[in-house]
């Protein structure tokens, strides 16, 4: 979320907030002070004015003891590393980095031939993209509910989707949109829009937040300038259709019915700088009638664009005017909004407000009503705006009613009742919808209860990405850790349980039951059709000066001792782990030849290389497996 701080001067708002905590503390108001005071006399009455760690409720506990397991996992969206990572919650201890669009060290992705297939390769075998940059991590839903099948996470530089299995908790699929700059908001479907006894997920759709010349062709006048929402089929992971729309796309939200997809708009003035972008007073929350867009692909009415073959159907706001037809809905909501997120009651999407200081509650009958020709005014489906503070940015839902906002200016979350909001829009002078406030530390982005975008929200704890930490952490220099911070939603306070570092910059995260995936531990050799099954398989194997060695390990041994290549080979090293226990993983680095990958229990893995360096060299197992890890070793003989 980079808009704001371009858009007020560096570290601004940091010094209100600097000031405000050396303020309270020369009142005796600091968190530790007050924090210990706490302790000292439970129960007793809390100043109104001190921060909402003192709470009576009191915190529940997220230091588990050496050994215990989490009840919830959390993913995380990597940013800039484009992997996703997972935490075990509530103790937001960091269990695995799954590389996606980056190269990795530790698993050799990037390295291994399986890897780089993946990714993504150049012609001459080179990977195409060594960059990336996640927001956006969204698991498969089942019954309203995640399933534990896959996630999904955006790469928002070069448009990439990757899907990552949720049994191994590795990336399987990576695909690249068509004519899409700035891949920004991701989100599955949660029921098949067309065929409604389909209750999973089948579609995964994606916001283009940079709007270009279709094709590019390098125009300058950014009035033809247009952006694309695209759908990937949730199995295949291909493009199956995209929308061309005026505006750009941000964040994306699905409805519970399937039936609908929204996404908020920022830029409907389509300015190029960031002053045109903010020109006009309301931008949109655009929605698309799934169905519809279907039955336009199917029956043929689209374009494509340039060399792709995708269908693309006119989404543009001119050709959709008619309700009975349309594909798409402009509905207009205050300046440059920023997140839209589904309510788990899945009556109403939230679209944050950014610059006002406002959310839009939008009720989703009404804009099916809309496209039914029963809704005159499109505006109607608005049936809240509900004031909740400055910089209003992600939204998410404990359950019960009951909203949570990160306010990035005011460097807070504020709950706020829906129900309440909707009373208050209708005229309910009584109506009081804000109902606590906590601060952060500091600037906060996306949050996350959990399950918050599912039906089973249960209201238990709150994750939120605050993009700055400043003073919270030991000082390492210019580059701070950003700081998650773990909040208790259990009760009608809200309680400020845990900081936690991690390393920039993860955006966007969910959170879930543990019983809900189940991870395993152990490949099996069929899951490679190129499995070395047998040690005496193992060997070289020569075709002209394509070079074959295929070499299995079982700590603390490689099946060959040694292998001889020529100066000049094109080398395919096949490696499989016949260990069949859990956590028995083996590592494989040569010198000199930017090697190093691991291979997991009966996982198989394979890099190619150029010999050109003739000499010994000593390949080694780089994963501690054994008592006698650093004996197991090969030898690698180049010879000139
Ligand atoms: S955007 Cu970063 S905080 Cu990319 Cu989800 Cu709102
Ligand atoms: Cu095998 Cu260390
Ligand atoms: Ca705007």
């Amino acid at each position: 979320m980079k808009t704001e701080t371009q858009l007020i001067p560096p570290g601004s708002n940091a010094l209100a907030r600097r000031s405000f905590l050396s303020a309270a503390a020369a009142t005796g108001l600091s968190l530790g002070v007050v924090a210990c005071a706490d302790k000292k006399s439970e129960g007793a009455a809390v100043p109104a004015s001190a921060p909402a760690t003192t709470a009576p409720h009191g915190a529940a506990n997220v230091h588990l003891k050496p050994g215990e397991l989490d009840s919830y996992y959390g993913i995380w969206s990597g940013g800039h590393t484009g992997d996703m990572r997972v935490l075990g919650m509530p103790s937001g201890r960091e269990l695995l980095r799954i590389p996606c669009f980056v190269p990795d060290a530790l698993v050799g992705w990037g390295i291994t031939n399986e890897s780089k297939a993946i990714m993504g390769t150049k012609p001459n075998g080179d990977l195409r993209y060594n960059v990336a940059d996640t927001h956006h991590t969204h698991a498969s839903y089942k019954d309203g509910n995640y399933d534990g099948r896959y996630a999904w996470i955006n790469d928002k530089i070069n448009a990439r989707v990757a899907r990552v299995r949720l049994d191994y908790f590795i990336c399987d699929k990576i695909t690249q949109l068509p004519n899409v700059q700035g891949f920004h908001g991701i989100f599955p479907d949660k029921r098949d829009p067309v065929d409604q006894a389909i209750n999973y997920t089948t579609r995964v759709f994606c916001g283009g937040e940079f709007s270009i010349p279709l094709p590019n062709t390098g125009t300058e006048d950014a009035s033809q300038y247009r952006s694309m929402f695209s759908c990937v089929d949730a199995e295949t992971m291909e493009v199956r259709w995209q929308v061309l729309i005026d505006g750009n796309c941000d964040l994306v939200a699905t409805s519970y019915d399937g039936k609908l997809a929204a996404t908020n708009q920022y830029n409907i003035e389509m300015g190029a700088h960031y002053e045109d972008m903010m020109s006009a007073e309301r931008d949109a929350c655009l929605f698309f009638n799934i169905a519809r867009i279907e039955a336009a692909v199917k029956e043929g009415k689209f374009k494509t664009v340039g060399k792709s073959k995708v269908p693309v159907v006119d989404g543009t706001r001119e050709s959709n005017k008619d309700p009975k037809t349309a594909l798409t809905a402009y509905v207009s909501v205050p300046k440059n909004p920023h997140g839209v997120n589904a309510s788990p009651d899945g009556k109403y999407f939230v679209c944050s407000g950014k610059l006002s200081p406002t959310c839009t509650v939008l009720e989703l009958t009404k804009v099916l009503d809309w496209f039914d020709g029963k809704l005159e005014k499109l505006d109607a489906a608005i049936v809240a705006e509900p004031e909740v503070g400055l910089g209003p940015l992600h939204t998410t839902f404990d359950g019960r009613g009951n909203a949570y906002t990160t306010l990035f200016l005011d460097s807070q979350v504020v709950k706020w009742n829906v129900d309440a909001a909707i009373k208050a829009h209708a005229g309910d002078k009584t109506a009081k919808y804000v109902v606590d406030r906590i601060d952060v530390h500091y600037q906060p982005g996306h949050l996350s209860a959990t399950h918050g975008e599912t039906m089973a929200a249960d209201g238990k704890y709150l994750a939120v990405g605050c993009k700055f930490s400043k003073d919270r952490f030991l000082p390492v220099g210019p580059l701070h850790a950003e700081n998650e911070q773990l909040i208790d939603i259990s009760g009608e306070k809200m309680v400020l349980l845990a900081d936690h570092p991690v390393r920039g910059e993860p955006h966007d995260f969910i959170i879930f039951k543990r019983d809900l995936v189940k991870p395993k531990q152990v490949y099996s050799l069929d899951d490679f059709p190129n499995a070395i099954k047998d040690p005496k398989e193992s060997g070289v194997f020569r075709q002209g000066k394509k070079v074959t060695v295929k070499m299995t390990s079982q700590a603390p041994a490689f099946s060959l001792r040694e292998f001889k290549v020529k100066r000049g080979d094109v080398v395919t090293l096949i490696l499989t782990n016949l260990d069949k226990i859990e956590d028995l993983t083996h590592g494989f680095a040569i010198p000199n030849y930017n090697v190093n990958f691991i291979v997991n229990p009966q996982e198989t893995a394979s890099v190619t290389f150029v010999a050109d360096e003739p000499g010994v060299f000593w390949c080694y197992c780089t994963h501690f497996c054994h008592a006698l890890h650093l004996e197991m070793r090969t030898r690698m003989i180049v010879e000139a």
